[in-house]
């Protein structure tokens, strides 16, 4: 059992770096090789819950060397919904944020496939989760807990986090779908006297990166023979409230605690 003592010296460094990137798994490789199965079987289309997951850019069948980016996994998958609920994962978020409660409230699923050259599609161009995510009032406790199902090595197109970028304000150029990421980085606003300092979260499968809604993030190809496995699972704290009080767009499921559970304390 993980205990939040094992993650509490982190959190100063989270709040410094404006990201963590656990040292050993955090998930049990049984509760991997689960959802590694889920996976395959959402990206086939087939679906344990007998519901789909959200409209995505990229739906079974398609081509199978672009990015696989698929919105809320875990409507369409009972193993995706056991993993997100893994105590561990709630304990390591509450001991970085110092939360009281917190909630998954949207996950993505990737997969980068292997590069076959260099008109691969499949970069993360460098981002702020923020700038997409309007729907929740200014200041809103929000961050993100990226679960990895494979071995991310420098050569599998790790996600690379611009280190302290979390203090830099809302950046208008991120640009998530952008390919060219020097290009991409060329035209931010860095302020005057900040340092570009990109570190990789280099990560076993079942390994767990943690990163603020403000810290700037991209990838590369993946240049490995073996698909980048991953979840990107969007947490908030109770220090989070949406702009509208009817539920829409990205935070539309939040009151239904099956596809958005509560994962530490309780509201
Ligand atoms: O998987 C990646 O390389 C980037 C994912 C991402 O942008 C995120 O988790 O917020």
């Amino acid at each position: 059992m993980t205990e939040w003592s094992d993650f509490q010296s982190a959190r100063p460094q989270y709040e410094a770096d404006g990201f963590y990137i656990t040292q050993k798994p955090l998930f049990p490789q049984a509760l991997i090789a689960d959802a590694i199965a889920g996976m395959d079987a959402i990206r086939r289309g087939e679906y344990d819950t007998g519901r789909p997951p959200c409209p995505s850019v990229w739906n079974p069948g398609d081509d199978p060397d672009r990015l696989c980016k698929i919105e809320n996994p875990q409507f369409a998958s009972r193993a995706v919904r056991a993993l997100l609920r893994y105590p561990a994962l709630g304990t390591l978020a509450a001991a970085l944020t110092g939360a009281t409660m917190v909630q998954v409230w949207w996950v993505q699923l990737l997969y980068k496939p292997p590069a076959k050259d260099d008109s691969a599609v499949s970069n993360i161009g460098w981002h702020q989760d923020r700038q997409y995510w309007g729907v929740w009032e200014e200041g809103s406790e929000l961050f993100t807990a990226w679960i990895a199902l494979s071995d991310v090595t420098e050569q599998s197109g790790p996600m690379r986090f611009v280190r302290g970028s979390h203090r830099w304000g809302v950046l208008p150029q991120g640009d998530f779908f952008a390919q060219d990421l020097d290009a991409l980085r060329a035209q931010m606003d860095v302020p005057p006297g900040a340092l570009w300092e990109e570190v990789p979260a280099l990560l076993p499968p079942g390994g767990v990166s943690v990163h603020h809604c403000l810290t700037l993030h991209g990838s590369g190809p993946n240049q490995t023979d073996r698909p980048r496995r991953s979840f990107a699972v969007h947490l908030r704290t109770q220090n989070a409230r949406p702009v509208n009080r009817e539920r829409r767009g990205l935070t539309e499921f939040i009151d239904d605690p099956e596809l958005c559970p509560i994962i530490y304390g309780h509201l």
